[in-house]
Parts: structure tokens; C-alpha cells; sequence
């Protein structure tokens, strides 16, 4: 089994034995994600190809025997306590608290009985990255208390049940896709996820290709506004078209079926509608080795984010050239997450990952005025003990 970080490791379990004076008996995990390709198509009942990779949120815990829930951030350098046995309210100061007390509260609502526990809680999945810090915060929650009190809950419910906490308690609308793939990852492959019936598939990553991710360090602004504008937008289009999500729409005939909506409305419909399409594409050309495809597909994806549902921003835009410059046709390349910073996600041929790391430094600072940071990743399983 591949482990987190070793100083990862060393940090919840020597910061937990100093917090609480004894040392942690068990050591959770869950990772954060990369999405391959099917960007905003979760919300619309479609479909998403995402891995889990080696950057994770760990956490380091142990039973009580009270209702009580003591935490330590080690990122923070903060403590929260909370009652499993009272009313489970928002922290009036502490953002990271919300997602812990969030996830015991829906966990509760949900009908799962548990007890107090100790916790001390570190991550290194970049934060505001698009890579899923938060949702590998709530997976992790709710597997710590699945693990420690042996509740009889699914990995999908665990995924469900941090979507809750995050729409409801939080206050971000996200879909399903980080806290599923968080929860159910499978090492070296991808999954096909169906966001309706929450069916995954397992697709093998080829071998010969790195997973290069790069972070444009682009600081995200106005995401959460943007995003509920952008789900409202194909609510709209999809009660417009009278059908239950925009999933229900297929691609033949696509833009006479859209020529009646507002123009800006009609644009995010054929991102959702086509992106759709080009995901289960690009599933069926990983599974046949057939990268030429799978990187057309992603250029398209890109494309679409970039002129239809508007959320790239130009040093993304730059970034995914020069990837393209260095690869060819050798791999594929796009914007990864949410949009309006964050990430692109290459798949590189092993031997150009110096050359485009050089390209680059040569040129994306000279270019834009900030550095990239580049992560080079492997898909690995979803949550669990270690
Ligand atoms: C964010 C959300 F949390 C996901 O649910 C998904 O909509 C994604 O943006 C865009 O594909 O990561």
C-alpha cells in the first residue's frame, strides 16, 4: 500500500502525542483528486473522470469515552472542541473547524451513533488549488469516525454525507465528484463516475504516461458567486429544455435544440452537454490505450471551458499552450477543478516531463509575473485506515 507523506505521518502523530499527552492509536487518510476530464458536468447528472493522487489529508486519532471531539490543525496551529451530544453549531471564527463539525453533524442526522475522539488533522493537498483540500478533509472525517466507532456506512456515504456538510453547512453548492472519487479511488486508474446513478468504473491509466499537474498559483477570485452562477445557468437551460438535467440532452442536433435560449445560457448548455459526451470518449480511449484521442478530447474540453463556460483565465490559457508546445500530440492537456485559477493537468510522455518543466520555468514567469508550482502524480486508492 502506498503511504502518505512521511512527514506528514511524523507531524499528526508527534503533534497529537504533544496536544494530548498520549499517542495516537490509529492514523486515517483520505487524497485529494485530479480530474481528468468532465468539468461542471456533476451538478448536471452527468459524468466525470477523475483520479485520486498522492497528496492527502491525514489524520492522526483516538476514541474517548465522553461526547466530547478535541482537534488540532497543525496547519493552523488551533484547537476546536465540540459535543457529539448537543446541538452541533458553525465555529464563529475557524473555516477549517466548519468542515469537521459539518461532517459529525450530517453523520449524526444520517442516523450513525458515535462518541467524543481526539484528533489532530494535517494535509498537503495545495489549498485553493482545485485538487480538492476540503473535500479530502470531509472523506477523511467521516472515515475517522467510521473507523474509530466501526459504523456500518458505505465509502459512497461518506462521499454523500461531506457534500452534505459542505452544501448545507459550509455553504458551498458543489456537486459529488472530489468527496466521491476521495472516497472510492483506486489505485492506478481512473473512474468513469456517473453523477446520476453514482456508478463507477474503473478505467486503468496507461503506464507509459505521467500525470503532471501544474499549478498556475493564479489566486482564485470570486469562485464560489461564479460557480453558483454557473450551476444556476444550466438549471435554467435545462428547465428551458424541459428535461430533468442537462444529462438528458445529447449532442445530435445540439445547437438548433439551443438557438431559442439567452446566449450566455445556450453557452454553458453546450459546454455541459458536450463535455458530457467527450468524458465517456475519453473513458473508452484510456481503456484502449488510444492517447492521440484521449488528448484531442481534452483540447476540446479546454476549448469549451475557455469560450463557453467562460471560467479559464489567460495564464491557464498560456500554461496549456506551452504544455501543448512541448507534447504535441503525444499526451493531452487542460484545466483541471473549478476554474478561474487553480490547475492544468497534463498526461506526459515520461521522457518530455524535464522538457516541459524547463519550458516552463523559461517562460511562464517571464510571461505572467508569478511562479507555477508542478506536481507529479500517481492515481492511488480512495480513503482508509493505514
Ligand atoms: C468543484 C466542485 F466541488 C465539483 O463538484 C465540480 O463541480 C468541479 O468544481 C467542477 O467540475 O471542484
Amino acid at each position: 500500500m502506498f503511504l502518505p507523506d512521511s512527514a506528514l505521518i511524523e507531524a499528526v502523530s508527534s503533534s497529537f502525542s504533544q496536544q494530548f499527552d498520549y499517542q495516537a492509536p490509529t492514523l486515517v487518510q483520505a487524497p485529494g483528486r485530479v480530474n481528468l476530464i468532465g468539468e461542471h458536468t456533476d451538478y448536471n447528472d452527468g459524468f466525470v473522470l477523475p483520479c485520486a493522487i498522492n497528496y492527502h489529508t491525514l489524520v492522526a486519532c483516538a476514541k474517548r469515552e465522553d461526547n466530547i471531539v478535541r482537534v488540532y490543525s497543525v496547519d493552523y496551529q488551533q484547537v476546536d472542541e465540540f459535543d457529539v451530544s448537543q446541538p452541533i453549531v458553525a465555529h464563529p471564527e475557524y473555516m477549517w473547524a466548519n468542515y469537521i463539525r459539518g461532517v459529525a453533524k450530517h453523520l449524526l442526522a444520517r442516523g450513525y451513533q458515535f462518541g467524543g475522539a481526539d484528533l489532530s488533522v494535517s494535509g498537503n493537498v495545495p489549498q485553493g488549488a482545485g485538487l480538492s483540500s476540503s473535500a479530502s478533509l470531509e472523506v477523511v472525517i467521516g472515515q475517522v469516525f467510521k473507523t474509530l466507532y466501526d459504523l456500518n456506512i458505505s465509502q459512497q456515504e461518506i462521499a454523500l454525507n461531506g457534500q452534505e456538510a459542505e452544501n448545507k453547512f459550509v455553504g458551498c453548492n458543489c456537486g459529488i465528484m472530489d468527496q466521491l472519487i476521495s472516497a472510492e479511488g483506486q489505485q492506478s486508474h481512473s473512474l468513469l463516475i456517473d453523477c446520476r446513478s453514482l456508478e463507477t468504473k474503473a478505467v486503468p491509466m496507461p503506464e507509459n504516461m505521467s500525470i503532471v499537474i501544474i499549478h498556475s498559483n493564479v489566486k482564485r477570485g470570486l469562485v464560489d458567486s461564479e460557480y453558483n452562477t454557473r450551476r444556476e445557468q444550466c438549471e435554467a437551460a435545462a428547465s428551458a429544455l424541459g428535461v430533468k438535467a442537462l444529462r438528458d440532452v445529447s449532442v445530435e442536433g445540439l445547437d438548433q435544440k439551443l438557438a431559442s435560449l439567452p446566449i450566455d445560457v445556450a453557452k454553458r448548455a453546450r459546454h455541459v452537454v458536450t463535455e458530457n459526451y467527450r468524458t465517456t470518449e475519453a473513458a473508452r480511449a484510456l481503456s484502449q490505450g488510444d492517447m492521440r484521442y484521449l488528448g484531442e478530447l481534452m483540447a476540446q474540453s479546454h476549448a469549451s471551458m475557455r469560450d463557453d463556460f467562460e471560467i479559464t483565465v489567460p495564464p491557464i490559457d498560456y500554461i496549456v499552450d506551452l504544455v501543448k508546445e512541448v507534447i504535441g500530440d503525444e499526451g493531452g492537456v487542460r484545466m483541471t477543478g473549478g476554474g478561474f485559477g487553480g490547475c492544468v493537468v497534463s498526461l506526459v510522455p515520461p521522457h518530455l516531463v524535464e522538457p516541459l518543466k524547463a519550458a516552463l520555468a523559461q517562460k511562464y514567469q517571464a510571461k505572467t509575473g508569478i511562479k507555477e508550482t508542478i506536481y507529479v502524480c500517481r492515481a492511488l486508492n480512495g480513503a482508509g485506515a493505514l
